[in-house]
């Protein structure tokens, strides 16, 4: 068995640390990471390639949990391998090419939503956003340019502190932002009129699953009557809740919330946290502005999962990959 790249290792070991982190970025990550598996692969049995290949894909799934863009991008790469192909070379050339192809699609995604996104903000609001979402960066940086005058309530995002990437991104630009504690989210929204967070996941029933904290902001601006938008390329969405796999919530090391953890006291640090869809006003996609209820047609009909007897029977003797 031909032995995993240690370029591939390293983006497998940068993601489950969060050297590379944000759900775009991290779907990025694997599609490169099996590009280069599959370029480095020295060996001429179809059959090793594909097991090679799925070796490769199981150590990418095993990062991080949450952020279904990652199986995504897997999947739409590795379902090049069902076909019938003449050799490894052919095969090889299938995997590369998706891997290109979903990397292109993923950046020009994230650019369409920054155009569609910066539509929706004409000038003189106060935004409320949270944790480091490029996809949000984007349509604040567009809307910035094309001149329209705006400010920025960025929470910190403890444990990790990505509030201050979004701050000091923000700044970089002149965007005026202010950082502020995760527990001020009323106070932020009593001088808010839009809150535009990213996304790790959507299930197919609109829930929006983001960075933990994104539900009380959620909560605090229906309170308040302040507009939530989700920004979100569709490969965010989960075609695995369409058949009843609950978005595994992710739960990180307790040194992350304090070090050391003091005896005696549990301490608990889940990443992640669900924001039901009648919080949701409208998620920014790629393909356009929609309501959290058209989920389902996302998965079904733009992704084109479709539910059958056939495929979930199927489903039950392979793995989902
Ligand atoms: P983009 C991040 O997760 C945040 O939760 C952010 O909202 C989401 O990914 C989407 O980010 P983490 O990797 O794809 O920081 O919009 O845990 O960049």
């Amino acid at each position: 068995m031909t032995r995993i790249p240690s370029e591939v290792l390293r983006i497998a070991d940068d993601i489950r640390s969060m050297r590379i982190r944000g759900a775009g970025r991290i779907a990025r990550a694997a599609a490169e990471a099996l590009m280069i598996a599959a370029t480095n692969y020295s060996g001429e049995d179809l059959g090793d390639f594909t097991r090679y290949m799925e070796d490769v894909s199981r150590l990418l799934l095993s990062t991080r949990p949450t952020a279904v863009s990652l199986p995504n991008a897997v999947s739409y790469v590795m379902k090049q391998l069902r076909k019938d192909y003449r050799g490894v070379e052919d095969a090889r050339a299938a995997v590369i090419s998706a891997a290109r192809s979903f990397i292109e699609h993923s950046k020009r995604a994230v650019e369409a939503i920054s155009i569609i996104g910066s539509r929706m903000i004409k000038g003189g609001e106060t935004i409320v956003t949270h944790c480091n979402s490029s996809a949000v960066t984007g349509i604040l940086a567009k809307a910035w340019s094309d001149g329209k005058m705006f400010r920025v309530y960025a929470t910190e995002t403890r444990p990790r502190f990505q509030g201050y990437i979004t701050a000091r991104d923000l700044a970089s630009k002149g965007i005026p932002v202010t950082l502020i504690p995760d527990s001020a989210a009323v106070y932020a929204m009593r001088r808010a009129d839009l809150v535009i967070v990213g996304a790790d996941a959507i299930s197919s029933n609109g829930a929006l699953v983001n960075k933990i904290g994104t539900s009380q902001i959620a909560l605090a601006a229906k309170a308040h009557g302040v507009p939530f938008y989700v920004a979100a390329e569709t490969y965010k969405f989960s075609p695995y809740t369409l058949i009843g796999e609950p978005i595994e919530i992710e739960e990180r090391e307790a040194e992350e919330v304090i070090h050391p953890v003091p005896e005696g006291i549990e301490v608990r640090n889940p990443v992640f946290d669900a924001t039901p869809a009648e919080y949701i006003d409208a998620i920014i996609t790629e393909i356009g502005v929609i309501s959290p209820e058209m989920a389902i047609i996302i998965i079904t009909d733009y992704l084109g999962h479709r539910v059958s007897v056939d495929m979930l029977k199927s489903l039950e003797d392979s793995e989902p990959l």
